[in-house]
């Protein structure tokens, strides 16, 4: 069962780095849990701001059969989307990892693999959620927290409890039709195949349209040419 062993570590340089170092360490669904992180990460290596009054943590997958990693991505998207639905808060996945109240960041995840030959064998789901931490200046703009969204201060530990609960329940449901978890991530997605966007591609704005969304890439049409994109900075608005 996801979060049966929970560590809670007051400061990490990041969760996902302390689980790829010591996942032989502990079983499959142990959570790690930290108050800040010093060195959070987001993708390519992008930081991922986490001081204290965040809920930083990261899953620890050992799966026994065939899986790819995505599926966990979406798993804890969709989680999170009804975890946070079911507490008011009206929010939509932004494809393809993070969590948006209207045009601005919640949660961000972070789905890391470590290979045996061609087989995951290890994965770890890293899930950034602002709660009740400050957002810095920087990315105010741009990023949101539950306190600011709702008008008050939340339970650390209950919060993560409910997300936990909802992960092992959605992980549990789609293990044998991953297909079906698609369907519903994607009927989740704030952005849907055949909408028209406005996206930022090698630092300039484009108009187009969006014919293909898969796990790790979409495809968008610009100028009758069909691109092939493995992120999209979507304009929010
Ligand atoms: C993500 O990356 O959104 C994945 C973030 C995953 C964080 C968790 S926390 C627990 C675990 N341990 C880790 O070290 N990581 C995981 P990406 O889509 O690449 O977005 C990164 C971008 O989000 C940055 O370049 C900023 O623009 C923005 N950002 C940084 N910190 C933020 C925050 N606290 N809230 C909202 N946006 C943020």
């Amino acid at each position: 069962m996801i979060g049966d062993k929970i560590i809670f570590l007051p400061i990490i340089g990041s969760t996902n780095d302390f689980l790829k170092e010591n996942f032989d360490k502990f079983p499959s669904g142990t959570v790690v849990v930290a108050e800040v992180q010093t060195k959070g990460r987001g993708r390519n290596n992008r930081t991922w701001v986490s001081p204290e009054g965040g809920l930083w943590f990261s899953i620890l997958f050992k799966p026994k059969k065939k899986v790819k990693p995505t599926f966990f991505t979406k798993a804890a998207c969709v989680a999170i989307n009804k975890a946070l639905n079911q507490i008011g808060v009206e929010n939509k996945i932004k494809w393809p990892n993070d969590i948006y109240v209207k045009a601005k960041k919640l949660c961000g995840i972070l789905t890391e693999t470590i290979f045996e030959g061609q087989h995951p064998k290890v994965i770890i789901c890293g899930i950034g959620i602002n709660v009740n931490n400050q957002i810095p200046e920087e990315l105010s703009d741009k990023a949101v927290s539950l306190s600011q969204i709702t008008g008050r201060p939340h339970d650390l530990k209950k919060l993560l409890k409910l997300l936990l609960t909802k992960i092992n329940y959605i992980v549990k449901k789609y293990s044998t039709k991953p297909e079906a978890l698609t369907r519903v991530w994607k009927e989740r997605l704030m952005q849907k195949e055949g909408d028209e966007i406005r996206f930022l591609l090698d630092g300039k704005f484009v108009n187009g349209k969006i014919l293909e969304i898969e796990d790790e890439f979409i495809v968008v049409e610009v100028d009758g040419k069909s691109l092939k994109l493995f992120s999209l900075d979507v304009i929010v608005t």
